[in-house]
């Protein structure tokens, strides 16, 4: 067609006319695949995230704790920081998200130690941050386990950090830093971050299971049920012919030991790590 009609010559309109068509039709082209991009980028990283999510569960069903941030750079937990950058390196991911940034993370402190002291804080509910606004939910922080953050593309409201807020609205919320709370929010003009969180009962249910330990002493001295995940003696102490129950961890390694911290024969023998929902030692007469 545009043969033809160049054999006749274009009018100074008709060119006219072609160049806008043109013009037109590639701006829109480019708009639609930067869109489209752009969404892609987005996918990506909430993938990315659930990924990161999933590492976490896994590591604090492997060592009863969250992994500590990394302040140092490096993607290995600092010990101690509750705030930082993710770990990828602790939890064997790769470093940065599909804009090439580390997830900016934080724990909530009571979960980096071990299981009794994780299971203990999930089971009294969490204090002492990270808060979370949602915006698909009410207005009011609540506690979480762990917030991964993923920037985004940009500096959205323009403070200088990659990490947004949001000061208008029912929904606030500052990923800078997470004071007074994080926010999960839908993408807005001066807001694009990713946020994905850790709830204290998912985190609850993966890891905490309970059970009861009945522990019979024949032995003729006294014994303590000692804990050896938490390196502390279970209460109380079983006397000689003494019966008594515990409430332990499923997981929990313990051992039977006299007050001097020596092992004591026992059937079945310690040291062993308890699982299931009920269990019973007897420490029979030498
Ligand atoms: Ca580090
Ligand atoms: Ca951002
Ligand atoms: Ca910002």
């Amino acid at each position: 067609m545009f043969l033809i009609r160049n054999n006749r010559g274009f009018s100074l309109i008709e060119m006219a006319i072609v160049m806008v068509i043109i013009g037109v039709l590639a701006g829109g082209g480019v708009s639609l695949i930067g869109m489209l991009t752009k969404r892609k980028a987005r996918t990506e990283t909430i993938n990315y995230l659930k990924q990161a999510q999933a590492a976490l569960i896994s590591f604090a069903d492997i060592n009863g704790r969250l992994p500590w941030a990394d302040t140092s750079g490096d993607g290995a937990e600092n010990s101690g920081a509750a705030a930082g950058s993710l770990p990828y390196q602790t939890l064997k991911l790769s470093p940065t998200d599909p804009y090439k940034r580390t997830l900016g993370y934080e724990i909530n402190a009571n979960l980096g130690t071990n299981l009794t002291a994780s299971c203990n804080a999930l089971r009294s509910g969490l204090s002492g941050g990270p808060d979370v606004v949602d915006a698909d939910g009410a207005a009011a922080p609540f506690p979480i386990a762990a917030i991964l953050i993923s920037a985004g593309t940009m500096d959205a409201d323009s403070d200088g950090n990659v990490f947004d807020d949001v000061t208008t609205g029912t929904h606030q919320g500052d990923n800078t830093d997470g004071n007074p709370n994080y926010i999960r929010h839908p993408s807005v003009d001066t807001y694009d971050d990713l946020v994905v969180y850790l709830g204290e009962n998912a985190l609850y249910g993966e890891i905490c299971e309970y059970l009861t330990l009945a522990v019979k002493n024949d032995s003729g001295v006294t014994v303590n049920v000692h804990n050896l995940t938490t390196s502390a003696d279970l209460s109380p102490a079983l006397n000689n012919g003494d019966t008594a129950t515990y409430t332990i961890i499923s997981g929990t390694r313990i051992e039977i030991q006299d007050s001097a911290g020596n092992n004591v024969a026992s059937e079945p023998s310690t040291p062993i790590a308890l699982a299931g929902h009920g269990f019973t030692i007897n420490v029979p007469s030498p």
